[in-house]
């Protein structure tokens, strides 16, 4: 269910029961790490070596569109938070991605480093940069990320980017198993998967804070857990439409 739409019915559910505990809060959140798509048979296939080329190179030019989307994202929770402290923490995300030069310093940004990966599987810089292996599902899936990141109150955004509580765990797999089952992929061409260990587990340290703080009573607790669902479901139906572009070996 998109979690734009109120969540009233769950609210009387629980009204006049206590808050969780910010502990057992932080445990439900994590528990719904059972969903996230690590499990997803398009992810299974791809980590246990059985992915084609043409199947590893329709993920990687599919990805592209959520990574280019994730700056604008996190620029609209910008746009939408009045806390300078925060703004200050969350922007280092969108340097992550776009790169910046500053003081002698330039770093090329994640979205480049996607781009080195596309040209590591065999795609050519003007096919991943036109987008024309997108398929509509996977349009959909980021655009209503982008659209809910736009809409809800910068807080439920901020909460819906905490899937990556997860995220370490699929970068560090990826590492640990494409070299093996796909030699012919320059290992340079892994690059953003190492630095998004690191910098995935920096960010969900700022965001896990704010959802811990933010949503303090059960009614909203609640409310956090089904925008993460939601999260999961776009990071899901995601997979999903490339199983139906591209097809998937169990
Ligand atoms: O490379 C990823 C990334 O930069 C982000 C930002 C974050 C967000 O704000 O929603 N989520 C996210 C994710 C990235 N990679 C995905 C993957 O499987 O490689 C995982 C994804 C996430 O867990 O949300």
């Amino acid at each position: 269910m998109n979690p734009s739409t109120s969540a009233s019915t769950d609210a009387a559910a629980v009204a006049g029961q206590p808050a969780w505990s910010r502990a057992e809060f932080e445990a439900r959140l994590r528990e719904k790490g059972k969903a996230y798509h690590i499990h997803h048979p398009y992810n299974v296939m791809l980590n246990t070596g059985k992915a084609s080329r043409e199947q590893i190179q329709g993920w990687v030019a599919n990805r592209f569109y959520y990574q280019i989307a994730i700056p604008v994202k996190d620029a609209a929770i910008i746009a939408n938070c009045p806390d300078r402290e925060i703004r200050r923490g969350w922007v280092q995300r969108i340097l992550d991605h776009d790169g910046f030069e500053s003081g002698g310093v330039r770093d090329e940004g994640g979205i480049e480093a996607w781009i080195r990966l596309a040209m590591a599987v065999g795609l050519s810089r003007e096919e991943i940069l036109d987008l024309r292996h997108v398929v509509p599902g996977v349009r959909f899936a980021v655009d209503a990320y982008i659209n809910f990141a736009r809409r809800a109150p910068w807080q439920e955004a901020v909460c819906s980017s905490l899937t990556e509580l997860f995220a370490p765990e699929i970068h560090k797999q990826r590492l640990s198993t494409w070299p093996e089952h796909y030699p012919w992929i320059e290992s340079s061409g892994l690059q953003y998967f190492r630095n998004r260990v690191s910098q995935a587990r920096r960010d969900v340290e700022q965001g896990l804070q704010v959802t811990l703080d933010h949503f303090d009573t059960r009614a909203s607790q609640e409310r956090a857990l089904q925008i993460l669902q939601f999260k999961l479901d776009v990071l899901w139906a995601l997979s999903d439409a490339l199983v139906t572009r591209y097809g998937v070996v169990a």
